[in-house]
């Protein structure tokens, strides 16, 4: 039914939110700002100025922009530090399995990640290779959820948005999905994941025939 299967990576493949969350944490305490588990919910899928801006509007003072993009840079320098000793053995359960039975299946296989370090964690992840197409957050204007990022993955993968299947963990992405017009297979919580047209625990559920 699906020509293409388009995956967001941090949340489905591979589990990085974790050092997003050490990372953020850290970086909000040296402004000031109070940052825990449930705040950082609201930044799954969000880019990394967009999360910045969330984070310090609870900061005591203002920041220009400058400040800004050095507090991102810092943020990423110990995020790069905190991933730099990932391997194959963080690949998410069945994230493998499910990428091999799309390409099985004769579908297209595309990543959106809205991660300018998607390509290394690809690389260190041993799973470069398994993608037809993969975004490069970099070139992409408008973070999710707007839809663009996943229409660019369509489009270069060469099919129509109504042919893919997009594969989220966060609200923001699964809102990218719909508006991009595709079907949502949310991977988490379905309540969190309303708007999800399936949601699966996570892709060691992943059955491809279901959707
Ligand atoms: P970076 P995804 C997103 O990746 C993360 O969910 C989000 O927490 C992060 O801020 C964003 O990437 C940007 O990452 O700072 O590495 O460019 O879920 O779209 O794969
Ligand atoms: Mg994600």
């Amino acid at each position: 039914r699906y020509k293409a299967v388009i995956f967001d990576l941090d949340g489905v493949i591979t589990d990085t939110a974790r050092y997003h969350y050490l990372a953020w944490k850290r970086l909000a305490a040296s402004q000031g700002v109070h940052f825990d588990e449930a705040f950082n919910e609201h930044l799954k899928g969000i880019d990394r100025m967009g999360s910045l801006d969330l984070i310090l509007a609870s900061a005591p003072r203002a920041y220009t922009p400058e400040e800004k993009l050095a507090l991102a840079d810092s943020k990423n320098a110990h995020y790069v530090e905190l991933i730099s000793t990932m391997s194959p053995a963080d690949l998410l359960p069945g994230a493998v399995e499910a990428l091999d039975a799309c390409r099985a299946a004769g579908l297209k296989v595309g990543l959106a990640s809205v991660s300018k370090n998607a390509f290394a964690v690809l690389d260190m992840l041993g799973i470069a290779g398994k993608f037809d197409y993969v975004v490069d957050a970099a070139r992409i204007a408008r973070g999710k959820p707007d839809p663009e990022i996943f229409l660019k993955a369509a489009s270069e993968l060469g099919v129509s948005p109504a042919d893919c299947l997009g594969v989220e963990d966060a609200v923001a992405g699964v809102a990218s999905i719909k508006s991009a017009g595709m079907t949502a297979l949310g991977i988490g919580d379905p309540a969190v994941l309303a708007q999800a047209d399936r949601v699966i625990a996570g892709l060691d559920h992943f059955a491809l025939a279901d959707y």
